[in-house]
């Protein structure tokens, strides 16, 4: 980053690729891009205690867990993650356990998002390279026409400690979540929606996990998912109203759900503890395109969302930037921007098998309605999967997630 010039009302600062967003998809595309010798300014609205304290996704891929070891920024992740061999598949009042390890040969660490997100920020501060929290007001301007690399540079304008800010840039990655500002401007875009009739009510307890792996759970009562963050927390989820309100669920309440739910008895049974976080996350599937328009491109949340239920949501937003860097590389040290034309559909073909395994997963843990046919189809799919191995071994692929460039 050099400082360009000082004017009395804006400092003016040039770097290679302005980076909107400190979340897993802006974070990772900044330490890729260090490794191939191309500057960036990350731009972040919030400031840095609530980006690292904010509770998301849980579950690392494993092509995810490589790139951030391969990065040198797995360190953490190696030693607090937990390492999981599979998950456990709940109906009829049974379990049964996927072994992704057997089927797959590889399988899925789980370590908390805004975790990942301590490491990464804290890898680059320690680099010295510049992440600007709290960036207010930012505007994105002089973008070309959707398909123009060699008109007029883009300028990313923010305030910042009072002053204004003007960040001169050869590319902007737009990774700046769902609600960002960066989907606005790529013109011509378009999107497919599913929307779900149903939320998820989340709580992160102090309870110790009381086994080793994460149940999916088909209840008739509506799906209820068991997840942990370390060998002292443990997270949660239950199916509850699209329109449900928090305040009416008391903790009793939620505790006697999860029993009812959960297929506790003999073999298995959770501890309960203090709640230190909840809240409804709504369930949706979206999936933008273009992802691309001229200098500027889109990475994460920014261009897709997916309901939580195949646990895709970071892993898609690492896997996005992955992409972008590779295609940046061609394009700004080599000059060749044939990947660049090709970014959409290059990151599409992950999103939408992402998409499609996680509306499969969603369709049959959760509760539809009283349709007794949809409930006798989901059993049906449940049977198979937890008895035939090809059925089991398709939804272990998709689980770990496929090898980064499969697809293309
Ligand atoms: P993020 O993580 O939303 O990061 C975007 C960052 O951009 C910042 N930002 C701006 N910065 C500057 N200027 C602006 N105008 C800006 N507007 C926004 C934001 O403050 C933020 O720091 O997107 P990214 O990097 O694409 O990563 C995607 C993942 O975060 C996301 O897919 C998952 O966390 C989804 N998700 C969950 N996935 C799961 O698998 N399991 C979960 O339990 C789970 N819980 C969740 C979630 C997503 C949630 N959101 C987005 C509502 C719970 C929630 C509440
Ligand atoms: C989580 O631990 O937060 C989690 C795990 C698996 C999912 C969704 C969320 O499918």
């Amino acid at each position: 980053m050099s400082l360009r010039e000082t004017t009395l009302s804006v400092d003016v600062v040039e770097t290679q690729v302005a980076i909107i967003g400190a979340g897993p998809a802006g974070l990772v595309l900044s330490h890729l891009l260090t490794s191939l010798g191309i500057e960036s300014v990350v731009l972040e609205v919030r400031d840095r205690d609530y980006v690292e304290h904010r509770v998301r996704a849980g579950v690392l891929e494993s092509p995810s867990v490589e790139l951030l070891s391969s990065l040198g920024l797995a360190d953490r992740l190696e030693r607090d993650g937990l390492a999981h061999r599979g998950i456990e598949l709940a109906f009829n009042g049974r379990r049964h356990r996927l072994d992704f390890v057997d089927l797959v040969g590889t399988s899925i660490t789980v370590y908390g998002q805004q975790e990942v997100v301590k490491d990464l920020i804290a890898a680059r501060l320690a680099a010295g390279d510049p992440i600007v929290f709290e960036a207010l007001d930012v505007t994105l301007e002089g973008l070309a026409a959707p398909n123009d690399l060699d008109g007029d540079r883009p300028v990313v304008r923010y305030r910042h400690g009072g002053r204004e800010h003007e960040l001169r840039c050869q590319v902007i990655a737009g990774c700046d979540g769902f609600h960002g500002i960066s989907r606005d401007h790529v013109a011509g875009l378009t999107t497919a929606t599913r929307d779900y009739p149903f939320a998820w009510l989340r709580i992160l307890a102090e309870a110790a996990p009381t086994i080793d792996e994460l149940i999916y759970s088909n209840h008739e009562r509506g799906f209820a998912l068991y997840s942990m963050r370390s060998p002292t927390i443990t997270r949660m989820y239950l199916q509850v109203a699209a329109d449900e309100q928090l305040d009416t669920w008391s903790d009793d309440r939620i505790w006697s759900e999860f029993d009812e739910r959960l297929p506790t008895g003999d073999d298995f049974a959770f501890n309960t503890g203090p709640i230190i976080e909840r809240g409804i996350t709504t369930m949706r599937s979206v999936v933008a395109t273009p992802m691309r328009h001229g200098r500027l491109l889109l990475a994460g949340d920014a261009a897709h969302i997916v309901p939580p239920t195949g646990a895709k949501g970071m892993n898609l937003a690492i896997a996005d930037v992955a992409v972008m860097a590779q295609v940046l590389d061609a394009a700004l040290n080599k000059g060749d921007s044939a990947a660049l034309e090709r970014y959409t559909e290059t990151c599409l073909a992950r999103v939408w098998r992402a998409q499609h395994f996680s509306w499969w997963m969603t369709s049959m843990l959760h509760r539809f309605g009283d349709d007794p046919f949809q409930r006798e189809l989901q059993l049906s799919e449940l049977a198979l999967v937890t008895t035939s191995t090809a059925a089991a071994t398709n939804l272990a692929q998709n689980y770990v997630g496929l090898p980064f460039g499969t697809l293309r």
